[in-house]
């Protein structure tokens, strides 16, 4: 579901696959056919992907900022950080495709991490933006 045409494009494809096991899980990213040479951020967040580009919800995060509300999501990097979150920021090659992985040491709670969000620009990391990354540009829904 693409929010925005010109980063992305009707027609690119984003690709998600999520691998756990033992308590440590993978997930890798792969788009193709979105702007070509531009950072973008992505992570996964809380509910599935909807016509608003906030349907999507929250970061899933593994250790939850007690801080965090519905309106004012975790900007704390104790919480918001790429070992308690899912982040998957990539930079597209020339022809507009690129792949992300990262793996974190625990496992999705069921039913809790729906989808992955591609933001306007790579991941913020400053108390107060941590987590950060500008405009919802398209959601793919996890199956
Ligand atoms: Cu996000």
């Amino acid at each position: 579901m693409t929010y925005d045409e010109v980063a992305v494009p009707v027609g690119a494809r984003a690709d998600v696959d999520t691998e756990d096991d033992d308590g440590r899980t993978t997930v890798t990213l792969t788009v193709t056919g979105l702007q070509p040479d531009r950072e973008f951020g992505a992570h996964v967040h809380t509910r599935r992907c909807g016509p608003d580009p906030a349907d999507a919800g929250p970061h899933y995060q593994n250790q939850a900022d007690p801080a965090a509300t519905p309106d004012s999501p975790s900007t704390d990097p104790a919480y918001a950080n790429p070992q308690n979150e899912i982040w998957l920021d990539f930079t597209t090659d020339d022809s507009g495709n690129a792949r992300a992985t990262s793996t974190v040491e625990w496992e999705f709670r069921d039913d809790e991490a729906e989808s992955v969000v591609i933001h306007d620009h790579h991941t913020m990391t400053a108390p107060g933006e941590a987590g950060m990354a500008g405009d919802r540009l398209a959601c793919i829904d996890e199956d």
